[in-house]
């Protein structure tokens, strides 16, 4: 007999980008390995740029999404588990985590 896996599909989780004061939300953001998770830039003021960039996570799971203007998107799909952090490299206040199973 073969031997049979139940494997979820891999899926896409939506963020935000929501502003200096708010951050990102949802924050933490759960997810499974394998998943993707797109960030929006949905804060009001669109001449505000931000970043998503790991902070202490190590190579391959570090990542910088460079300045995002109103309306940009980035996304990053999650291959390893464990817990991720990261922030905003334009104002460091702004701070999130995902957390992949
Ligand atoms: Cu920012």
């Amino acid at each position: 007999m073969p031997t049979t896996t139940t494997t979820a599909p891999p899926q896409t989780v939506e963020a935000e980008i929501v502003s200096i004061g708010v951050g990102f939300l949802p924050n933490p953001i759960e997810i499974n390995v394998g998943d993707t998770v797109v960030w929006t830039h949905v804060d009001m003021a669109p001449n505000i740029p931000h970043t998503v960039t790991s902070q202490g996570v190590a190579p391959p799971d570090d990542f910088d999404s460079g300045l995002i203007f109103e309306g940009a998107t980035f996304q990053v799909t999650f291959d390893n588990p464990g817990t991720f952090s990261y922030f905003c490299t334009v104002h460091p206040n702004m701070q999130g985590q995902v957390i992949v199973n």
